[in-house]
């Protein structure tokens, strides 16, 4: 890319976020997603640093302001007014009334992979010198916050101890990718009640989204969710859809690192620190004891079966997600990523992982998770590469990444593997936070060890 184009993208992404900002948090996409999405949050945050550190913390801070008294970080804060609906709204979920009723602002009941450890890690390195006074404070006050998450993700949502993440809803990340087919397909009756989809009338092309069946079966969940009061404790003991997803858990381990990482800044004590070690460890240890010895990808597994989840999605790397500390685990998905099953298939436009293999029989190279490449993963991919010492991998990685964006000159929210056609929602806010990130870390692949004080 020239100088010129660079420049060009990088105004076109401060555009982007700046016609989706909504005065202190930002839209997820300016018409499909109007409200405020949470690990979409920590992204644009990375993005708004290059522009603004300050608005850049707000964005977290504002969504923050919704955390649980439980710790949970709800999946969609319902910021935007009703004139920009969105299905299914507030009414469908009934979660501050029923679980935190203290809550100045309607939330769903669910949550997302916890990005936002990163974001802040990222936030407090962009922060020039002369800024840092009026930052560090405010890392300060979000760093208790940030632990409390964590440590609702390891413990209500991991009550064996086993250093992976239970999720309860396949909107807790990545929405209909086939990983979670078995577990929905059990659900034998899902009549959640008339309603209407929006998503695949705005987006005008049905085949990018999930399924009616899919949706079904989305909605008797969150009325399951619903019927048990968000009680963690409840749903563990009742509730259909408990799976061990190693790709939220990976992303836990990983912003587990992040807290150690700015413990001086924050000035966390040693409790907290103790403990966050211990996560990392546990999460670690965790994603190591679900590699499968047959294929050498990372299988989620499902709570309620016991059965483990054996197919080839980008999940199956959860060890480079959550930068492993076993060199030879490291070394084997490296190979695999890189093989014809995944970056290696010829037919790829661009040497990026897709959402599932194309080489799985439920590889659908337009549909949402189900094989399309979507950047915010290529963005954690390429940062874990940096951090596990592999500067070349990631500098190619991140080459293409900008390369498919640029091409089309949208900021998709994911695109077709084969033709690096853009899909999705056009002006998707994270697209345009990695695509800012990405532009400004020439060299950073080189950088020593991040995050000091
Ligand atoms: C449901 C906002 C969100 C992302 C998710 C992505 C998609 C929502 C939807 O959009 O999910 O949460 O309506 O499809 O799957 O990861 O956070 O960008």
């Amino acid at each position: 890319m020239t100088d010129e184009s660079r420049a060009l993208l990088r105004e076109r992404a401060a555009g982007v976020l700046h016609g989706n900002d909504a005065g202190g948090w930002t839209r997820a996409s300016p018409h499909l997603y109007p409200h405020q999405w949470s690990w979409d949050s920590a992204f644009i945050a990375i993005g708004w640093a290059h522009l603004d550190v300050g608005r850049a913390l707000f964005e977290l801070e504002q969504l923050f302001a919704a955390q649980w008294p439980s710790g949970l970080v709800p999946h969609i804060v319902f910021r935007a007014g009703d004139g920009e609906p969105y299905f299914p709204g507030p009414q469908w979920w009934d979660a501050t009334r029923l679980a935190a009723p203290g809550l100045p602002v309607q939330t769903t009941g669910i949550c997302q992979p916890p990005v936002h450890a990163l974001a802040v890690r990222r936030i407090w390195e962009l922060t020039p010198p002369p800024r840092r006074p009026e930052i560090r404070p405010r890392i300060q006050a979000l760093y208790p916050k940030l632990v409390k998450w964590h440590r609702y993700l390891a413990t209500q949502r991991d009550p064996e101890g086993s250093g992976l993440v239970t999720t309860f809803h396949p909107w807790e990340g990545t929405d209909n990718s086939p990983r979670w087919d078995r577990a929905l397909a059990r659900i034998e009756v899902a009549r959640p009640g008339p309603y209407t989809r929006l998503d695949a009338s705005q987006l005008g092309d049905p085949s990018q989204r999930p399924t009616d069946w899919d949706y079904d079966r989305y909605l008797w969940l969150v009325g399951q969710l619903r019927k048990y009061c968000y009680d963690d404790a409840e749903i563990y003991r009742r509730y259909p859809f408990l799976i061990k997803d190693v790709f939220f858990s990976a992303i836990l381990a990983a912003a587990n690192a992040a807290l150690l990482d700015l413990a001086g800044v924050a000035g966390a004590g040693d409790g907290d620190l103790a403990e966050v070690s211990r996560w990392r460890e546990r999460g670690h240890a965790g994603l190591a004891g679900r590699i499968d010895p047959e294929s050498g990808l990372c299988t989620d597994y499902d709570v309620r079966t016991g059965e483990p989840i054996r197919l080839r999605t980008f999940a199956g790397f959860a060890p480079l997600f959550a930068r492993s500390a076993d060199a030879g685990d490291v070394a084997a998905q490296l190979r695999l990523l890189d093989s014809g099953d995944f970056c290696g298939d010829p037919r790829l436009r661009w040497r990026l992982l897709p959402s599932t293999s194309p080489a799985e029989p439920a590889f659908e190279p337009r549909n949402y998770w189900r094989g399309p490449v979507w950047p915010i993963i290529s963005w954690l991919l390429w940062d874990a590469l940096i951090a596990l010492g592999h500067p070349g991998r990631a500098e190619d990685l991140r080459r293409d990444a900008l390369a498919q964006i640029a091409a089309p000159g949208e900021f998709a929210e994911y695109f077709e593997p084969f033709t690096g056609k853009p899909l999705g929602s056009p002006q998707q806010s994270w697209t345009a936070a990695v695509v800012l990130d990405w532009l400004a870390s020439d060299g950073r692949e080189a950088a020593p060890p991040r995050a000091g004080r």
